[in-house]
């Protein structure tokens, strides 16, 4: 494995759209006890329940502390690979490489810096140096030669892509404080396009209500293929999401995508607000230095955070009566791909959802 210091798109490579095909699915598991109830085991099976249905489309890894390696190893399905990557959390969406490609399907990694969502301005754990390194692990590990972006702070979940010269993000999210605060929209913008090689970025106002990674767009707003995108979507008018989705709506409304597409917007409603409940606060062990899960406190839930692998489609439910609503619109809009609803609650109560626990690794 090579760690490269040129640029993705003077090199010819680009991120494909995460709906075109993949190699193989990275994830990490989770353990520490600060941010995952009763240490973890409730959302141990909620990761092995999302793994096996990966493993059911695409081949699939999840990388584990040595600690919790024979737990792993027993919990998860002999066809999932096992590897030991240390880490700080289990987000690989967010710490872990992202993948680009060029027109040969050479794929390689880019390492972002990680920092926590917010370093020590507004991070969400300290420290965070295990979850950095783990780009260049499972580069290492799958052999691609590795971008070093080390004068970038980005994660995974911050960004989409069409895969054909657009990507989406929202400036809550990337002209936040702890990120890349020294640089301007424009600069950001500069990076993204060089990174990623794509042509034009288009800026969402806020995230998700809530959201703690201060706005990820992978929780509000995805491609279903290029020029066609949905929406996290409330008409309760009384909720704080009905602006932050309205002012997105009108954004992308008066849009066009890098190839001058307009977009083709869906709206894919929220569930009813998802509460941190009196056991669920209880069960998490507080320590200073990582976000506490008090009781009450609402929770950054929504549809738009699911994943697509080769052929299905897997998304978050919350036991909720828009679960079923949600599953048939995603059945409408990727009718060749098998859509699969796994409780994800267990998930969400760690700050977020299947799509910030999974890394697609395209063909
Ligand atoms: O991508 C995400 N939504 C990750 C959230 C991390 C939360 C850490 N407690």
């Amino acid at each position: 494995m090579k760690l490269l210091n040129t640029i993705p798109k003077y090199d010819g490579f680009h991120m494909p759209g995460e709906f075109e095909p993949h190699d193989g699915t990275w994830m990490l598991w989770p353990e520490r006890p600060d941010n995952w109830r009763e240490g973890a085991r409730p959302a141990q099976k909620a990761f092995a329940e999302v793994a096996t249905a990966i493993s059911r489309f695409e081949p699939i890894t999840v990388g584990v502390s040595q600690r919790q390696f024979l737990n792993a190893r027993n919990v998860l399905p002999d066809d999932i690979r096992v590897v030991e990557v240390s880490n700080n959390d289990s987000w690989m969406r967010d710490c872990g490489p992202t993948f680009v490609k060029n027109a040969d399907s050479v794929v390689r990694g880019i390492d972002w810096v990680f920092n926590a969502w917010g370093g020590l301005y507004n991070g969400l754990y300290f420290p965070w140096d295990k979850d950095d390194q783990v780009p260049k692990k499972v580069c290492d590990i799958e052999n691609k030669d590795c971008y070093v972006a080390k004068d970038f702070v980005l994660e995974g979940g911050s960004i989409h892509t069409d895969g054909d010269g657009t990507i989406i993000t929202t400036e809550e999210c990337l002209l936040s404080e702890g990120r890349n605060p020294s640089m301007g929209k424009s600069e950001i913008e500069k990076k993204l396009i060089y990174y990623t090689g794509a042509e034009k970025v288009i800026w969402l106002k806020n995230g998700i209500y809530k959201d703690e990674t201060t706005g990820h767009v992978d929780n509000i707003c995805c491609f279903v293929r290029p020029g066609v995108v949905l929406l996290a979507w409330t008409d309760d008018e009384a909720d704080p999401q009905y602006s932050i989705s309205n002012e997105n709506f009108e954004i992308l409304s008066n849009a066009t995508d890098a190839k001058g597409r307009k977009f083709e917007i869906h709206k894919l409603h929220i569930p009813t607000p998802v509460l941190i409940t009196k056991e669920e606060s209880e069960g998490v062990e507080a320590i200073d230095g990582t976000l506490p899960r008090i009781e009450g406190t609402r929770l950054a839930a929504s549809y738009v955070n699911f994943y697509i692998v080769n052929g299905g489609v897997i998304v978050p439910t919350f036991n909720d009566p828009q679960d079923e609503k949600a599953l048939n619109q995603l059945r409408e809009l990727f009718p060749e791909r098998e859509v699969v609803g796994i409780p994800a609650r267990e998930i969400l109560l760690g700050g977020g959802n299947i799509h910030c626990i999974t890394q697609q690794q395209p063909k």
